[in-house]
């Protein structure tokens, strides 16, 4: 019976036994006397050292012939080592190949050189074996984990809602359509339609993390065709303030569990920010931009610009901008206009800096004017039924608002591309691997 098995971080306090360690030959070098194979596995790094004289020559020789990247088994007895960079290495008894690398590889994982973005997604599998680009997953599992027991200790019920539609909830530029039997439907650009349903259902507070759809033509670093949305939607919500310090909660807590689970190795982005983030009525920023005539959504420029100028006044990167007019949302027909002033919502974003993470506010829950808002953004209330009866029997007051995870993810890990933030992202052109 070989040994058991043992990961890299294992060794150190392993000094002395008879172990097997496994995983992808990343570096072979040879120093006179010594030569040293660098095995790498989920955990770490092991150095594995073979010394002229005591080591089996026959070690070398294979060590020295196989490709990087192959994966291999190694047996040996494990020793603390001062000279070792890790502080242990293990001395190996016997080598076994059980799959060899092709060669040369794609691209490399150790070397210093900088790859293309493309090229790293074209052979993904390989990139995502470097340390530093799979701690960006492990870093979005932590905020994964956050969001989830943030909204759990908030009373929120996680749904799974359907993917397969016979309607679009974001407008009709960005659906995927889909061969559905012969019939028509599409890919789910968010969950809004049943998150607002199971209002309806009496469900109180519910969330859905799950990917959402978009056709989004556009190749930017912050727009991908499939990404990860947060959903969250609560019944009687005290205006849209209560939805934003919702979201403003969500957002420190993710971060608090993020730092812990992390411990000393969390980076400065993670820091808390402080809170209230800052509240900016659309019109307000409208006026810092210097915009006149009527209120039209802000294009990327304008979200520089006002980064910029938050920035000065208030040294704050998160911040909320509020109370959209109803003609920039005049395609959001589940938004609820303000009862004072129809034409002001009480829809918000939350951005940070430059980009935004998450749009919500109060919904429409009287059926006669949700009605009258599908058929002002130029929608026809019968292709809504389903949705419809939700309001025939009884719906109560409700707001929530959709977060962009994999934008979070960016921020958090400081990546320069929404990409990076996705195992396999999907965009315009790209559909694979
Ligand atoms: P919205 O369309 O603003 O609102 O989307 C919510 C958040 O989802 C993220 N997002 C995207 N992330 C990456 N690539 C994309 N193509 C993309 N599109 C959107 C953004 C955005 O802020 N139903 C409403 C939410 C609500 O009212 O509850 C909605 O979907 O971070």
């Amino acid at each position: 019976m070989p040994p058991p098995r043992r990961l890299a971080r294992e060794l150190a306090q392993l000094d002395g036994a008879t172990v097997r360690i496994g995983g992808h030959l990343e570096d072979y070098r040879a120093l006179g006397g010594v030569a040293f194979a660098l095995v790498r596995d989920g955990s770490g790094t092991s150095q594995v050292t073979l010394k002229k004289g005591v080591s089996d020559p026959a070690l070398f020789e294979l060590l020295s012939s196989l490709p990087r990247e192959s994966v291999v088994l190694v047996e040996g007895r494990v020793q603390l080592s001062q000279k070792s960079n890790r502080g242990v290495e293990l001395l190996p008894t016997t080598v076994s190949v059980v799959s060899r690398s092709e060669s040369p590889l794609p691209l490399g994982i150790i070397d210093k050189v900088p790859t293309e973005l493309d090229t790293r997604l074209n052979h993904r599998v390989i990139d995502l074996r470097k340390p530093e680009v799979r701690g960006i997953f492990e870093l979005r599992a932590h905020i994964l984990a956050g969001l989830r027991s943030a909204l759990a200790s908030e009373g929120f019920l996680e749904v799974e809602t359907p993917k397969l539609l016979r309607q679009g909830a974001e407008g009709g530029a960005t659906l995927f359509a889909v061969d559905y039997f012969g019939e028509q439907a599409y890919l789910a650009q968010s969950p809004q339609l049943y998150k607002q349903m199971l209002i309806s259902s009496g469900f109180e507070r519910v969330f859905e993390i799950a990917p959402a759809f978009r056709a989004e033509p556009s190749d930017t670093v912050r727009h991908i065709t499939e990404f990860t949305s947060l959903d969250a939607e609560m019944a009687f919500p005290d205006g849209a303030e209560a939805i934003r310090a919702l979201l403003e909660t969500v957002v420190l807590q993710a971060l608090a569990h993020t730092r812990t689970a992390l411990g000393p190795s969390a980076s400065e982005r993670l820091a808390a920010p402080s809170t209230p983030f800052p509240r900016i009525p659309f019109a307000e920023a409208a006026g810092w931009l210097g915009r006149s005539g009527p209120p039209r959504d802000l294009g990327a420029d304008d979200e520089k610009r006002l980064a910029e100028v938050v920035q000065e006044k208030f040294g704050a990167p998160y911040y909320f901008l509020t109370e959209f007019p109803t003609s920039v949302k005049a395609k959001t027909f589940y938004a609820e206009r303000q009862e004072s002033d129809p034409s002001l919502t009480g829809y918000f974003d939350l951005y940070h800096r430059d980009l935004e993470l998450a749009s919500g506010g109060p919904r429409e829950h009287r059926l006669d004017r949700l009605e009258a808002n599908l058929r002002s953004a130029g929608l026809d209330p019968s292709g809504f039924a389903s949705y419809l009866e939700a309001f025939r029997f009884g719906m109560p007051p409700h707001g929530g608002f959709g977060f962009g995870v994999d934008r979070l993810v960016k921020v958090l890990a400081g990546l320069p591309n929404i990409r990076e933030s996705r195992l396999f992202p999907r965009d315009r052109y790209r559909l694979e691997p």
